[in-house]
Parts: structure tokens; C-alpha cells; sequence
């Protein structure tokens, strides 16, 4: 199980954690939720298809994003928060920043997720001192310049390994292992090949004895290997999103909860 805040997830079926991104410029969703009532309601929807947690984020991590100031984060997501109270799923809040982690977290989120892994000073201390779930997520360089040619000697031993470390650092700040979850990052400083040698090396990271998230929903990566734009990447993130659950992941950060739930259907028929 997953502790997460007030809640506890089961983990011996597949999680689908719901994107809703609170930016002008997200890569698929930028700008449609911009209005926290907007926001607020596709949450919602999103758990009426299934999602058994939602992830909101108020600053774009796609490649090339401009960072925003603490400031319009705090904006962005708190209005939205405040309306998903009463929602009955755990909220993750995708931040970097330890500032936004405590303010989220006393408005009621129940996890952080962390594109940084908690790399920013204060970051853990902001996470250990609640009941909190975290995602540690790798990423090599930032968002800003991250897919800049990314070199790596060997992909899937150099994350397993950074992975391996946050955990490591994680639970020595007093982040219990029932509440850490790890993610390989997939498209984060990665090119399409790197993205694929890490999913096939997913059942790696197994041994870290945590959970492993895996959001490869619509991403660049889909648009590498079949050649689409961003809104027909349905059935390949899918495709991918089974490949993910073959190799290992416990949760699958997604935007197309409903159909995303069918595959974990037929993966469970499969499975038993
Ligand atoms: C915020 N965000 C965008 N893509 C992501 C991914 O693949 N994993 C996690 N944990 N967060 C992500």
C-alpha cells in the first residue's frame, strides 16, 4: 500500500493518476484549465472515469518551458484545491518548489510530485514533516534546455542509479518507504531511443522495492514512433501505457483516464 496524506492506495492493481495541468502552455492540455472551476470539474470527471488519484500542476514542465515565479504557482493551483476538498481521491501537486509543497500540502494535497526528486534545498524537509506520498522522478537538466541533445553512457543503469540515491536520501530525511513512489522520467532529458531502452529496462528499478509511476500519455514520444501530432496519440500512449504495466508500473500518470482504465482491464484478465 501506498500512504498518501489521508488516504491509503492499494497497490496489488494498477493506479491511474489523472493529469490537470493549471498552465497556459502545457504541450497538450495548456490553457484549457486555466479557470479554477474548469480545473475543478475535469478533476472530477477524471475520478467519475476511474482515476484513483488526480495530479495538479501550475508550472509547465514540457521541453522548453519557461519557469513561472512561486508566486502565480501558489495562484494557480491553491483556487483549484480548495474546490477538491470534498473529492474523495488523493490530489498531487506536481511542484519543484518546497514553498508551493507546504502550501499545498496544508490545503489538503495529499502527495508531491516531484519532477526534481526533492533536489531543491528544503525540499524534504517539506514532504518528511507530513503524511505525504512523493514522487521522485528523474530528470537530466531542466525543462528549459533538457532536450538539447542528452548523452548518457549507459540510460537505464545512470537512472536506476540517480533513482537508487533519491530514495536513498529521501528515507534519511524520515520520508517513509510506504510513501515514496519512483519514475524514470520518461521524455525528461531523454531522447525517443533513451525513452524506449527505459521502458524496457523498467522491471530494473523493481528492485528499488517502491512503487514505479510512468507518464508517457501523448508525449513526443508517441509522436517519434508513430508519427502523430499531439491529438491523435491516443492509441499509442495506450499501447505504451501496456508496455508500462508489462515492465512494472504500479502507476500510470495519464490524461485519457477512461480509456486507460480499459487497458488496465485487459491487462488484469491477462495477468490472472
Ligand atoms: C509533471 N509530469 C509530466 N510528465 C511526468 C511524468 O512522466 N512523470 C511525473 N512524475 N510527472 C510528470
Amino acid at each position: 500500500m501506498l500512504r498518501c496524506g489521508r488516504f491509503v492506495l492499494p497497490l496489488d492493481r494498477p493506479l491511474v493518476m489523472g493529469v490537470v495541468n493549471v498552465t497556459p502552455d502545457s504541450f497538450s492540455d495548456g490553457g484549457r484549465f486555466l479557470n479554477p472551476e474548469a480545473a475543478a470539474s475535469h478533476a472530477r470527471r477524471l475520478v467519475e472515469q476511474g482515476a484513483d488519484l488526480i495530479d495538479i500542476g501550475g508550472e509547465s514542465t514540457r521541453p522548453g518551458a519557461a519557469p513561472v515565479s512561486e508566486q502565480d504557482e501558489l495562484e494557480r493551483i491553491l483556487p483549484v484545491l480548495e474546490k477538491l476538498n470534498d473529492l474523495g481521491a488523493p490530489v498531487s501537486i506536481d511542484t519543484r518548489r518546497p514553498g508551493v509543497m507546504k502550501a499545498a500540502l496544508a490545503a489538503g494535497a495529499s502527495m508531491i510530485n516531484d519532477v526534481r526528486a526533492l533536489a531543491e534545498p528544503y525540499a524534504h524537509e517539506a514532504v518528511a514533516t507530513t503524511g505525504c506520498a512523493v514522487c521522485l522522478m528523474h530528470m537530466k537538466g531542466d525543462p528549459r534546455t533538457m532536450q538539447h541533445a542528452p548523452h548518457y553512457d549507459d540510460v537505464a543503469r545512470e537512472v536506476k542509479g540517480f533513482l537508487k540515491e533519491a530514495v536513498r536520501k529521501a528515507m534519511f530525511a524520515g520520508i517513509g518507504k510506504d510513501r515514496i513512489v519512483v519514475d524514470p522520467g520518461i521524455g525528461f532529458g531523454k531522447t525517443a531511443a533513451h525513452n524506449v531502452e527505459l521502458l524496457r529496462h523498467l522491471p530494473d528499478l523493481k528492485a528499488l522495492g517502491v512503487p514505479i509511476l510512468v507518464g508517457v500519455s501523448r508525449k513526443s514520444l508517441i509522436g517519434a514512433v508513430t508519427g502523430r501530432p499531439v491529438e491523435e496519440r491516443l492509441a499509442g500512449s495506450l499501447a505504451m501505457a501496456l508496455l508500462a504495466l508489462l515492465g512494472g508500473a504500479t502507476i500510470l500518470r495519464v490524461h485519457d483516464v477512461k480509456e486507460t482504465k480499459d487497458v488496465i482491464a485487459v491487462w488484469e484478465a491477462f495477468r490472472q
